[in-house]
């Protein structure tokens, strides 16, 4: 099986601000971690970062019959982005939401979000777990 993670705005500066919110590993050391349980579980990965709206819908749209499930994490843009929620749904790909933070326990702009109708299933609030839970998801929901 193959999983695209895909990882929205400023993830790219996980370690180096907020400790307290995000923790103090970076995104390459989560991506380690994902790695790491990918290959006990025999998940092939592909794992993306970016702070353009329009490269995670490219990158969404691609995954058609490359990848068997996507596990997103799309940062602020789960509470404001039309085109990723459309992009999810046209795709049909199983999607996975994931946060490192308990969104709900937050700011209320971020209870909402506009991704999680299209999703199969959220996680959030248990750090770099979030990612680890959502690759366990996708073998979940594709056996
Ligand atoms: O908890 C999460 O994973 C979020 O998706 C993170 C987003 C936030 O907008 C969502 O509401 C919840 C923010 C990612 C930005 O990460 C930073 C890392 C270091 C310093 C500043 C921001």
């Amino acid at each position: 099986m193959k999983v695209l993670f895909l990882n929205g705005p400023n993830l790219n500066l996980l370690g180096t601000r907020e400790p307290e919110i995000y923790g103090r590993l970076t995104l390459a050391d989560i991506e380690k971690q994902v790695r790491t349980r990918a290959g006990e579980l025999k998940v092939e990965v592909d794992f993306r970062q970016s702070n353009i709206e329009g490269d995670l819908v490219g990158w969404i749209q691609e995954a058609k019959g490359k990848f068997q499930a996507i596990v997103i994490n799309a940062a602020a843009y789960t509470h404001t982005s039309v085109a990723i929620h459309d992009a999810i749904s046209a795709v049909g790909v199983p999607t996975i939401e994931i946060h490192l933070s308990n969104v709900h326990a937050r700011e209320e702009f971020r209870h909402k979000s506009l991704i999680a109708s299209v999703c199969r299933g959220q996680i959030c609030g248990f750090g770099v777990k979030s990612y680890i839970l959502g690759l366990e998801a996708c073998v979940y929901v594709t056996e």
